[in-house]
């Protein structure tokens, strides 16, 4: 009797202390619910299949999308709309080159983001022996991200997983690459060892407080301006700082430059807003304020026929220090994160600030509302097939009474035109191409926008654009979110009119005339609808934005009316020969 006692107690123990093992699917799992990262953007597939259906269980929402880098750019703009990094699963090799593109959108864009990608078997890799899917992911993944890391042991989880945290939103985030081989998930070890080793990363983006004398500098140089502007970024928009930095802009009175993501920081509408008077406040300005915008070919390298002929100082506001003086001499860098350097700004102004000269502000508002009143007519045209201007018109009054909407958008016309004519008014509600002018984030943005904020999305795309992520309608429509695409169906790429003189294929820039796309919404049970008008498409997103269903719209736009790279055409190399 005694004896069955003791064995039964022993039994108890064994199973007691296999209760008590975890392993490298669950720390993973518990590192990065540990760091409030409760969303994974993804591809299933060998080896990470089960890892996605643990994460579901234990609570993460796994969302499985159909190409890994439409995840991947979900998990960048995560990263942009909520200041934690947006998380990518993805298989080895070709699912993590799949990813890749994103990550390096993300390291460009300063987006914090990490890919996570299942990888193969190190000991077979590295000795190039043909393993499944063999690839040296690390290697490949380090010059296209800020940092990448390798964990090869489960106890290293919790420092790998806050490691890859850290890199990817202190300073200026980015892209982060984390390479867990297949067997490590498999990994066993004590579970109470393995809590201890889980690491809650502790103010992953530490304030950084800009220098007292650059504030007192980039005053001082404010204060001499007779012509000021201040050029607002996406990193201004990221940086969640909207009422310091509009009480700045107001206190101020300088006219302001929205850049396409820093678009409803303050409205468009606002009276300081030079967005429609661009070529007048970059050509005429004295001294310009950077805050979260780099002097790329954006904002023509700060230099050359859009800048003007007169002289000009820069105060730049940035957390890289490296930015300064990377295409022009800053005559104030400002280094620091933008909420804090915003913030002593604003003190450094005190009480009274005296206003940018009032000839200035005059010039900047007359140009302004010239543009605005020559552009209004042709906003309101109901032609049909429609133009640009037409279609956008009808939208740009749906993003007026729904500002909480979220806007993607995405192609050459189609793109430049809806960012010049869709106000926007608030902040980080307007997401596009960004740094690189990318296509193919449209859907990609759009599912992660839907699930990050809840707020309806409207993705604007060229039908070629669309064309990159379009499979992902699917995923829109499994997951039921209130996502309407429009789009601008021109036959093309630019236009829908090239033809071909010497045979029968078709001119590159062209596709299917008179294309369906929303067929393909229909074949997943969401809401298909073509129109033909800007009246037509009018009832059509309202009802779609009503209705919160997955909806695609086939906007049919005149094959003729878009021009070549849309506004960036003098970008296309010529040659100095005659062309054929
Ligand atoms: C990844 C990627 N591939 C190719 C391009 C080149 N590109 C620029 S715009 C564009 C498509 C423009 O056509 P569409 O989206 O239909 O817009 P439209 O001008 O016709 O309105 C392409 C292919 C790019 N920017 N990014
Ligand atoms: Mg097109």
């Amino acid at each position: 009797m005694a004896e069955a006692a003791v064995k039964t107690k022993n039994e108890t123990a064994a199973a007691g202390a296999e209760l008590e093992l975890t392993d490298g699917f669950h720390l993973v799992i518990d590192a990065l619910k540990l760091n409030g990262l409760n969303t994974i953007y993804g591809v299933p597939g060998i080896p990470i299949t089960d890892f996605g259906r643990m994460a579901q269980a234990e609570g993460i929402r796994v969302i499985s999308f159909r190409h890994e880098q439409n995840a991947g750019y979900a998990a960048s703009i995560a990263g942009f709309l909520t200041k934690k990094p947006g998380v990518c699963l993805t298989v080895s090799a070709p699912g993590f080159l799949n990813g890749l593109t994103a990550l390096a959108h993300a390291t460009t864009n300063c987006f914090p983001m990490i890919l996570i990608s299942g990888s193969s078997e190190r000991e077979i890799v590295d000795l190039q022996q043909g393993d499944y899917e063999e690839m040296d992911q690390l290697a490949i993944a380090k010059p296209l991200c800020k940092a990448a890391f390798r964990v090869l042991h489960a106890a290293d989880i919790g420092i790998g997983v806050a490691r890859a945290i850290r890199a990817a939103v202190s300073g200026r985030p980015g892209g982060v690459y984390l390479d867990l081989p297949a067997k490590l998930f498999g990994q066993v070890m004590d579970a109470g060892k393995g809590a201890k080793s889980l690491v809650k990363v502790i103010d992953p983006a530490p304030a950084q407080i800009p220098a007292p004398a650059s504030i007192k500098r980039a005053i001082d140089v404010l204060k001499s301006a007779k012509r000021p502007l201040i050029i607002l970024g996406k990193g201004a928009a990221y940086a969640q700082a909207d009422d310091d930095i509009r009480a700045l802009v107001e206190k101020s009175g300088i006219p302001f430059l929205p850049m396409s993501m820093g678009k409803g920081l303050l409205p468009d509408t606002h009276p300081q807003c030079a967005g429609a008077a661009r070529s007048t406040v970059l050509a005429s300005s004295d001294v310009v304020m950077l805050i979260g915008a780099r002097l790329n070919w954006l904002l023509s390298h700060g230099k050359g026929k859009a800048w003007g002929t007169e002289p000009k100082k820069f105060i730049q506001i940035d957390i890289e220090p490296k930015e300064m003086d990377s295409n022009v001499e800053i005559a104030a860098p400002v280094v620091g994160d933008i909420g804090s350097c915003v913030k002593a700004l604003l003190d450094s102004m005190g009480g009274k600030w005296q206003a940018a000269p009032e000839d200035w502000i005059k010039t900047v508002t007359s140009k302004r509302d010239e543009n605005v009143a020559k552009m209004a007519p042709r906003l309101m045209n109901n032609n049909s097939p429609m133009d640009y201007h037409g279609a956008l018109g009808v939208l740009r009054t749906i993003i007026k009474e729904r500002p909480d909407a979220i806007l993607v958008n995405e192609g050459a016309n189609t793109l430049d035109l809806a960012r010049g004519i869709i106000d926007m008014y608030k902040p980080r509600k307007r997401l596009d191409v960004g740094t690189w002018g990318i296509m193919g984030i449209g859907m990609g943005y759009s599912i992660a926008a839907a699930i990050e904020t809840g707020k309806p999305v409207l993705a604007v795309e060229g039908d070629s654009a669309f064309g990159f992520s379009g499979m992902e309608v699917e995923t829109i429509c499994r997951y039921k979110l209130p996502v309407c695409v429009v789009i601008f169906n021109n036959d093309g790429i630019y236009r829908g009119t090239d033809v071909n003189s010497v045979s029968s294929d078709p001119a590159p820039t062209v596709f299917v005339k008179g294309a369906r796309y929303d067929k393909m919404m229909e074949a997943f049970g969401g809401v298909g609808l073509n129109a033909t008008s800007p009246d037509e498409l009018k009832r059509a997103v309202n009802a779609a934005m009503d209705s919160g269903k997955p909806t695609l719209i086939n906007a049919v736009i005149d094959p003729a009316a878009g021009s070549e790279s849309g506004r960036i055409g003098n970008l296309n190399p010529q040659s100095a020969l005659k062309k054929k």
